[in-house]
């Protein structure tokens, strides 16, 4: 009688699973222990495919790329107080990339916790919570588990996507109640991002600008990939015969050898164009505002702007066209409002397409190099072949010169094979975002990264080979943050921004079982990796690149504070 009874009962853990699992999330991105061991375990009996790493930032990184390659929210699973705390960074990153994440954190009792009486992981983690991410919920009940999962989900995908914080404390879990009626407590979310159509009048607004314009550039942002409406987003951009130039993560949205493809000249377009249309791409610090010297003469450009949250508009410069809606809504509307659409006047695209033509060609000599020790063009100018030979495979990116060098050197030839530092310019996205890709996709990944940038995740190269995951890693490693030359004025220590020298990663991958490989020359290192994507295998490439080749911070040196009574 006890089993039969049994049998008609459920419980928070099992409620949680069937809940996420109604809203077709299958992968958990986890760091296992007090109360949540027994979670992760049952997800996995259940199966979901639940990847166990060795610190809840990684999962968490991993959770908040998987949103943005799958517009589901990406779910990292963590214990209280410090996981709790070790997952929030990437929470915050995922909002702050507009991706949708949810990190759902065992916590201690309400009763301790809110009198501070010292329990085990003793922390009031929703108060925490709350101004780093979009939305923070707790469930109390068992028979709130379906609302609570129902208002995560919507919240981290409906309008602007963005991380949500469910708080699910130990007492929760083990909560029990009859099985059909905690069946009918959970929730299905229908339509959990609507679409969002801006008005009539905005999107005739936006197309007289457009068609008046005699110099008009379009800017593709990470949002307009995330969008998933890859072919409509291209049909746009041809119709226009636009010019256009995509951020970072939206390399690959349209081919990036598209003939209106303005990538290697982008000075020139920021700064003569006479109207600007940004597609999920921000004004913010990565188009330095809008303004300044990069953009030209002040007030001499029209803005349109497509976002989905009508807060983004004016936010740098004023928003001549705004333009509320969600991309696939806004484009699909413009696009059937354009059947006679003017040729860009020829004088613009020439000259823009001139200009492309001579830093392409000034920067071709550079890729084809074989020195010893490697500088960053002679090695990634083998892995753009890689890559132009491999159309699938993800390129995760970090670092300084490792991220702005292979941003402009590799192409990308399809939608969201980009992933990297993101608005924020994180350090130690690397190896959680691998996984994720690899995990989400099934593609092979190759991540390139900075010495210091791997640092930060590398010890989930065990995950890797636990997992058997299809990931490459190559670190440029140049033994140091920018450049590996730094001294101790003192001479006590080594200077600050210099590593053990030649430090030997690929021992690293070795250890749990991969395959790790030395490459001096870019000879060595073209074989290495095509070798890994070959076999499949989890590698670890150790580029040595010349300590001296790289410049402080990269592309933006220029951001550093500079004192006025020391001199560098
Ligand atoms: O038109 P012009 O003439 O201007 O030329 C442009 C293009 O037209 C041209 N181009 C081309 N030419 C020819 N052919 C082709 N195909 C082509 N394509 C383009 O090239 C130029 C440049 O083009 P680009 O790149 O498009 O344009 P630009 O001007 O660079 O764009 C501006 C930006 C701002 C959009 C762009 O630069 C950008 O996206 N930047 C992102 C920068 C970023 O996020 N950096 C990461 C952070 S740096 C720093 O903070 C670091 N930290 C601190 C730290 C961090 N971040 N996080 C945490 C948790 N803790 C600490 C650390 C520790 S970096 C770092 C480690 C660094 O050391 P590593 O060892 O990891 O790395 P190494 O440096 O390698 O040692
Ligand atoms: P990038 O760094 O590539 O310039 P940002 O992260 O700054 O891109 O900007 C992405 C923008 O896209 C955000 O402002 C976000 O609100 C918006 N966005 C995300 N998804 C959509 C969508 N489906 N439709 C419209 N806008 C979107
Ligand atoms: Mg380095």
């Amino acid at each position: 009688p006890e089993e039969a009874e049994s049998q008609n009962l459920t419980d928070g853990f099992h409620l949680i699973i069937d809940a996420l699992k109604m809203n077709g999330i299958e992968n958990i991105y986890h760091v296992p222990g007090i109360p949540v061991t027994d979670l992760g375990r049952m997800m996995q009996a259940e199966g979901m495919r639940v990847i166990s790493f060795r610190h809840e930032s990684n999962a968490g990184n991993a959770a908040a790329i998987a949103g943005y390659l799958t517009r589901k929210p990406g779910i990292c699973l963590t214990v209280s107080a410090p996981g709790f705390l070790n997952g929030l960074v990437s929470l915050a990153h995922a909002t702050t990339n507009c991706w949708p994440m949810i990190l759902i954190s065992g916590s201690s009792e309400r009763e301790i916790v809110d009198l501070q009486k010292g329990d085990y992981e003793e922390m009031d983690q929703l108060a925490v919570a709350k101004p780093l991410c979009k939305a923070a919920y707790r469930i109390l009940h068992a028979e709130d588990i379906g609302v609570g999962v129902a208002r995560a989900i919507r919240a981290a995908v409906s309008g602007r996507p963005g991380g949500v914080y469910l708080d699910v404390p130990a007492s929760l879990l083990s909560q029990v109640m009859g099985a059909a009626e905690g069946l009918k407590s959970l929730i299905k979310v229908v339509d959990p991002a609507p679409a969002h159509f801006p008005a009539p009048a905005a999107i005739d607004r936006a197309l007289s600008l457009l068609k008046a314009a005699k110099k008009p550039l379009i800017i593709l942002g990470k949002g307009a990939s995330y969008a998933q409406c890859d072919d409509l987003v291209r049909a746009f951009v041809e119709k226009t015969g636009a010019p256009y130039i995509a951020m970072s993560m939206a390399k690959g949205l349209l081919p990036d050898d598209h003939e209106q493809y303005a990538g290697a000249a982008r000075s020139l377009v920021l700064k003569e164009a006479d109207c600007v249309m940004l597609i999920g791409a921000r004004l913010n610090w990565l188009l330095s505002h809008g303004k300044g010297k990069q953009w030209g003469e002040p007030h001499t450009k029209k803005f349109i702007h497509i976002d989905i949250d009508p807060k983004e508009m004016d936010s740098n410069q004023p928003i001549d066209a705004p333009l509320v809606g969600d991309i696939e809504s806004t484009l699909g509307t413009m696009l059937e409002k354009m059947d006679d659409w003017p040729v860009p006047p020829a004088e613009w695209t020439g000259a823009v397409y001139t200009k492309r033509a001579q830093n392409v060609e000034r920067m071709a000599p550079k890729l084809v190099n074989n020195n010893v020790p490697m500088d960053y063009h002679g090695a990634l100018g083998r892995l753009k072949r890689i890559f132009a030979d491999h159309p699938d495979a993800i390129l995760v990116n970090e670092g300084a010169n490792a991220l702005d060098f292979a941003r402009s050197v590799i192409d990308m030839s399809k939608p969201r094979k980009r992933l990297d530092v993101g608005t924020w310019g994180v350090m130690g996205i690397g190896m959680g975002t691998a996984i994720a890709a690899a995990v989400e996709t099934g593609h092979p990944v190759v991540c390139v990264e900075g010495d210091s940038a791997f640092g930060f995740s590398g010890m989930e190269v065990e995950t890797i080979c636990r997992y058997g995951l299809p990931v490459c890693v190559v670190i440029f490693n140049n033994s140091g943050i920018y450049r590996g030359t730094d001294t101790d004025p003192t001479g006590r220590d080594p200077g600050t921004t210099v590593f053990v020298k030649e430090a030997q990663y690929d021992m690293m991958m070795r250890a749990f079982g991969g395959e790790g490989v030395t490459a001096r020359s870019p000879d060595d290192l073209e074989r290495a990796v095509r070798d890994a994507i070959a076999s499949g295998k989890p590698t670890l490439v150790n580029a040595i690149i010349d300590p001296q080749a790289g410049t402080e911070s990269g592309r933006i040196g220029n951001l550093n504070p500079q004192s006025v009574v020391s001199k560098k």
